[in-house]
């Protein structure tokens, strides 16, 4: 039986991913922790602690006393946020890895998930159906921080046989927990506005095309990546995985199929330069070969449930 220590619970892909892995091992079975409050629904359906990733002796305590088997760490500071504040995002996202790369060799812990990113592609990377393997020149602090992270997770597996396994997660889209600091932060707050004031304000030129991915397909694809025999896993830095690309002009025009007097207006500021400097779209076929990686939503799919489950969320709120 598994023991799982998931950190970042509160956050966009934690406060979803505590709940499906809730589901597969059960409530008990799977610590959500973070530094900040989270979600009603985690802190009723099974246990929530305090912990700081970057306290390695509080961390390591907390791993040997609830026999911690497994662990999903999603603590980072994302690409716009990282921008501002260099030094300590460097810091934060590699202390928070090597922290539980650590972990690994001193406890029981068998197996490790961290989630890279796109951003580890730079403007040197070829820029459609980027593939696994290519030139990787990230200019942002994320996304050099994402690479070496890569690398140090790759190091650990061959050296100290520490089961390390990533994905490079494009932009996850999902109406539960709102974003905080990202670059493709703006294909959910498009959303909302849409719901909240029938127009938004983007801060990406409409040409703009990155990959994106809805929650459920990245969370289903997480889990099948960790559950994937060691055997498969022909990469042990991280996966690409694609999901859709699209340009705000193709979401606003998606969105419009529901609410025909949506408006868009487009204020680029520095979060251009990153998303010019990444991948518009993907080539995730070895994550389709090794472990049979494939996702069910498209730009229609995602925005009917989008707007829907906004809709309601917000309207309960009232
Ligand atoms: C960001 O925009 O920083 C993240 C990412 C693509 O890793 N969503």
């Amino acid at each position: 039986m598994e023991r799982i220590l998931v950190i970042g619970c509160s956050g966009q892909i934690g406060s979803e991913l505590t709940l499906a892995l809730r589901k597969v091992h059960g409530n008990e079975n799977v610590f959500a922790t973070d530094i900040k409050q989270p979600p009603k629904d985690i802190l009723e359906s099974g246990p929530f602690n305090t912990l700081d990733v970057m306290d390695y002796n509080n961390l390591l305590h907390f791993a040997v006393r609830f026999k911690i088997t497994q662990v999903y760490n999603l603590a980072a500071v994302l690409s716009g946020n990282a921008e501002k504040i260099p030094q300590q995002a460097w810091e934060i996202n590699m202390r928070a890895l090597m922290n539980t790369l650590e972990l690994a060799r001193d406890s029981d812990v068998k197996k490790l998930f961290w989630p890279s990113s796109i951003a580890v592609f730079g403007p040197t990377t070829p820029r459609y159906n980027t593939p696994q393997l290519t030139v990787m020149e990230p200019n942002t602090v994320y996304g050099i921080s994402k690479l070496a992270g890569e690398r140090w997770g790759e190091y650990y597996q061959k050296r100290y046989d520490v089961d390390f396994r990533s994905l490079r997660y494009p932009g996850l889209i999902s109406y539960k927990t709102e974003a905080g600091g990202g670059t493709t932060d703006y294909a959910v707050e498009i959303y909302y506005e849409a719901i909240r004031n029938n127009r938004y304000n983007c801060f990406l030129r409409e040409d703009t095309a990155l990959p994106m991915m809805f929650m459920d397909d990245a969370i289903k694809a997480t889990i099948q990546l960790m559950e994937a025999d060691a055997g498969k896993l022909s990469l042990r830095s991280s996966y690409n995985v694609g999901g859709m690309s699209f340009t705000p002009k193709e979401v606003a025009a998606a969105i419009r199929k529901h609410q025909p007097d949506f408006e868009i207006t487009y204020e680029p500021d520095f979060r251009q330069a990153i998303a010019d400097s990444w991948p518009a779209s993907i080539d995730d076929s070895v994550a389709r070969k090794d472990w049979g990686l494939s996702d069910a939503f498209n730009l229609e799919s995602m925005t009917s449930l989008m707007l829907n489950e906004i809709r309601t969320k917000l309207s309960n709120k009232k």
